[in-house]
């Protein structure tokens, strides 16, 4: 190896100087000499760049593609570098987020998730890998997710069965601010309005409930006529109705308050009211 290290040196001394390796003892099979070019190093070597600056001699067949193995096997300077698969995209395994990985070179090529397991969020994705979607929000009952992520409900509304819609039909506010109060919000039908215990619910009456001896409580009937009550078996049928005169209107036939009552109430257009069921 004797005239190698000469030849390198006379063809090198001049760019590197004290560099040149022939004065050196380390093995110039290891690559240790400098050189910008082929010829630089011999019969049988190559010149290598680095990955930063500079070259080196290496013998032919020494230096491979680089792999993923600890080694410099390009022998540019770097250790496992450059390796092409390394970025790509693969599949963890994982569920939700943490399903799309990249592959790295850590011991070998392995995928590592792109993303780790965090906080669930109402954002339609499986932030917390448990292959659930969005899984720990109530879209039927979050007023800050109503229905879906993100619509939150105004004030006065509270979210029914993924909808924002009057907050209370029992409270004689029109919480929303549209559509009338309790009962007379289209929002309030078939919702609790009265007495916790009563069975209350916004709907409308029907011919039974209304004038057959059953209370409207306090509901309209036939628009203005009930005043309470007036229709509650008591009084329709008792005195005032054997005379002549109910409400102020003549009651010998049907007709009370201008309006049907005890037969011909189902027939009505009646306003939303509270009633039992
Ligand atoms: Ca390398
Ligand atoms: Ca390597
Ligand atoms: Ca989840
Ligand atoms: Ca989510």
């Amino acid at each position: 190896m004797a005239s190698r290290g000469v030849v390198v040196a006379a063809a090198v001394g001049a760019l590197v100087g004290a560099v040149v390796g022939c004065k050196s003892s380390v093995d110039p099979d290891q690559g240790k000499f400098a050189c910008t070019a082929d010829g630089d190093c011999g019969d049988g070597f190559q010149c290598v760049p680095r990955f930063d600056k500079g070259a080196y001699c290496y013998k032919k067949g020494t230096c491979v593609a680089e792999t993923c193995n600890g080694l410099d096997d390009n022998c540019n300077g770097a250790v496992d570098d450059n390796l092409p698969e390394v970025g790509t995209t693969c599949s963890t395994g994982l569920k939700g987020d943490c399903a799309m990985g990249a592959k790295v070179c850590d011991g070998g090529i392995v995928c590592v998730p792109l993303a780790l397991p965090g906080p669930e969020l109402c954002n339609g994705r499986d932030d917390d890998c448990d292959g659930l979607t969005d899984e720990d929000f109530d879209f039927q009952t979050d007023s800050q997710h109503c229905g879906n992520c993100g619509t939150v409900c105004g004030t006065g509304n509270g979210c029914l069965a993924g909808t924002c819609r009057e907050a209370r039909c029992d409270d004689g506010v029109d919480n929303d601010n549209v559509g009338g109060a309790d009962c007379a919000d289209p929002a309030c039908l078939d919702r609790a309005c009265g007495p916790a215990d009563g069975g209350f619910r916004c709907g409308l009456a029907d011919a039974g409930q209304l004038d057959a001896g059953v209370p409207d409580a306090g509901a309209p009937d036939a628009g203005e006529g009930d005043a309470g009550g007036v229709d509650a078996g008591d009084v329709d049928a008792g005195a005032v109705d054997a005379g002549d005169l109910d409400a102020g209107a003549s009651d010998a036939g049907d007709a009370d308050g201008g309006a049907g009552d005890a037969g011909s109430d189902a027939g009505l257009q009646l306003p939303p009211g509270c009633f039992p069921r």
